[in-house]
């Protein structure tokens, strides 16, 4: 980023030290035994299936860009130089997807949802987040579930570079939620100050998709 080091460290304490005093973004992990590892209804694969809408769009990295707009102090619009040199964390965590299967052991590496906050500092009055995709999927979710130690812009699984058919260049994960929330091919991010629906969520999925309480659909 072009901020000299001093002003980032200035940003990142002042965005800590607010969210510390509010207490925000505090919830949304909670550690589990493993014999609750496993959330209902779900079962356990090896292999790694592929979903989306079945268009899978082509992104070039010289031509991939990464907006983060609406509630926010410091709206910025990534190119993918900018956003490689970003910092780089690696996390593990297992998948749940509403169409029953679960993988566990995921490793992921890429920018952490934790440190695009900082960078960006969401306005008080923030509470949900918009994600568009490249080949026009959109999904919502909660600001406090988009805001967990877990949740990544992944980059690289299991160490090799994202495979275009699994979201690459870079795919959300938030990986607490169902995963239709982890959008593949990220190209904007809208901080909200209410909730709207995206794609699954207008067609009958739940707008939180917690996988413990079984939220898979909106009447449930
Ligand atoms: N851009 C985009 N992201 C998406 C989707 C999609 O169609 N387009 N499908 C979602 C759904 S329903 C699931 S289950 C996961 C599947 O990710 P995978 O193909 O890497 O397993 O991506 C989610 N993210
Ligand atoms: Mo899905």
């Amino acid at each position: 980023m072009s901020d000299g080091d001093q002003t980032s460290e200035t940003k990142l304490t002042l965005s800590k030290r607010r969210w510390a005093e509010q207490g925000k973004f505090l919830t949304g992990r909670v550690s589990r035994p493993e014999e609750e590892r496993l959330p209902p209804g779900q079962h356990l694969v090896k292999n790694w299936p592929v979903l989306d809408l079945g268009q899978q769009p082509v992104v070039r990295k010289e031509s991939w860009r990464l907006d983060v707009a609406g509630e926010v102090e410091n709206p910025v619009s990534f190119s993918w130089r900018a956003f490689e040199a970003l910092p780089s964390t690696s996390k593990l965590s297992d998948i749940h997807c509403v169409t029953t299967w679960s993988r566990y052991d995921n490793r992921w590496d890429g920018v952490s949802i934790h440190d695009l906050l900082d960078l960006v500092m969401p306005k008080p009055h923030a509470s949900h987040v918009m994600l568009t995709c490249y080949d026009g999927y959109t999904t919502n979710l909660p600001l406090a579930d988009f805001a967990v130690e877990d949740a990544i812009l992944a980059t690289h699984w299991e160490g090799e570079a994202l495979t275009a058919e699994h979201g690459g260049p870079v795919r959300v994960v938030v990986p607490h939620l169902y995963f239709w929330k982890s959008a593949k091919w990220i190209n904007r991010i809208e901080f909200m100050t209410g909730d709207r629906a995206g794609f699954w969520e207008r067609n009958g999925y739940h707008m939180r998709g917690d996988p413990w309480a079984e939220e898979r659909y909106s009447d449930d």
